[in-house]
């Protein structure tokens, strides 16, 4: 009997540790149902998207462990989607343990492991702290990594 599972996320500036996520999820179920978060959703989670969600959805909906992505407007759908999906498995990172068990009476819920070292908080972080060094610095830094390479050639 095929087996399904749904997760909710925002899945902004798109990564690795979404994509290990994902990958998960499609080897513990036959088919694989991603909730993404709208943008409005994302304003109510105090979470300001960089990526719009017509982009995001695109590219969750891209990813070839994913069969179904539906857009998440509200915390309460879960129980409606579980229901009309037919929902096996609920799984989500385990940043959010605990706060979906009540969806333990209607399916089974699982909170993975999450990947470490990347989120998209951090790349934010770093892609700034990547713009603010001034140019000539970059370029003059790029002009000694190109000599170290001749030299190694
Ligand atoms: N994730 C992960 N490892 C990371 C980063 C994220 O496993 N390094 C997982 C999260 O645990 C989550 C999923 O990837 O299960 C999507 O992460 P977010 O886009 O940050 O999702 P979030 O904003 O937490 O939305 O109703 C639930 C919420 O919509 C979840």
């Amino acid at each position: 009997m095929s087996k399904v599972v749904i997760t909710y996320g925002t899945f902004d500036m798109f990564h690795v540790g979404h994509l290990k996520l994902l990958q998960r999820l499609s080897e513990m179920a036959d088919r694989v149902i991603v909730a993404v978060s709208t943008d409005e959703f994302n304003l109510g989670k105090g979470k300001k998207t960089l990526i719009p969600y017509e982009q995001r959805a695109q590219i969750v909906e891209s990813i070839k462990y994913v069969d179904l992505v539906i857009p998440e407007e509200s915390w309460e759908q879960k129980l409606q989607d579980v229901k009309k999906y037919d929902v096996d498995i609920f799984a989500i990172g385990e940043d959010w343990k605990g706060k979906f068990d009540f969806l333990s009476d209607l399916c089974e819920v699982r909170y993975l492991e999450r990947t470490k070292d990347i989120s998209t908080t951090e790349l934010k972080r770093s892609l700034k702290n990547f713009l603010s060094i001034p140019q000539e610095d970059l370029r003059q830094a790029f002009e000694v990594l190109e000599l170290l390479r001749r030299d190694l050639e």
